[in-house]
């Protein structure tokens, strides 16, 4: 079992935690993110673990197949297109989302890579915005993290 996390930092707070059974099985991502507007908030694997500017410097969606922005279940998407996590009336978003396309191995790695909580809903490519097929119009990052090595505890 790999195990990796993340610890999200800026206007929202949280950990999220990554499991891999097999270099080639889905990667498990659980944990919480509190302290958000009640909705849907884009949640994303940005190409870069470079917070030297804040989130900005995490730079593009994860995007190693040169595709357009979609959603997880969408046959067009870029690896690191997570969808939405959904917060409560509380703010708090619990994260239980497994996905294929994102690993803690190979080409589509994401040790060493941001994760980024937008303020707003990613449209996973159908909005018709102009920034739909490029982060889905997910507006500001509000916070994020980069994955790491987990400890075997
Ligand atoms: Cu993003
Ligand atoms: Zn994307």
């Amino acid at each position: 079992m790999a195990k990796a996390v993340c610890v999200l930092n800026g206007e929202v707070k949280g950990t999220l935690w990554f499991q891999q059974d097999g270099e080639k099985g889905p990667v498990v991502v659980s944990g919480e993110v509190s302290g958000l507007k009640q909705g849907l908030h884009g949640f994303h694997i940005h190409e870069f673990g470079d917070n030297t500017n804040g989130c900005i410097s995490a730079g593009p969606h994860f995007n190693p197949q040169g595709k357009d922005h979609g959603g997880p279940t969408s046959d067009v998407r870029h690896v690191g297109d997570l969808g939405n996590v959904e917060a409560g009336s509380n703010g708090v978003a619990m994260v239980s989302i497994s996905d294929k396309e994102i690993s803690l191995f190979g080409n589509n790695s994401i040790l060493g890579r941001t994760l980024v909580v937008h303020a707003d809903p990613d449209d996973m490519g159908a909005g018709g915005h102009e920034l739909s097929k490029t982060t889905g119009n997910a507006g500001a990052r509000l916070a994020c993290g980069v994955i790491g090595i987990a400890s075997k505890k």
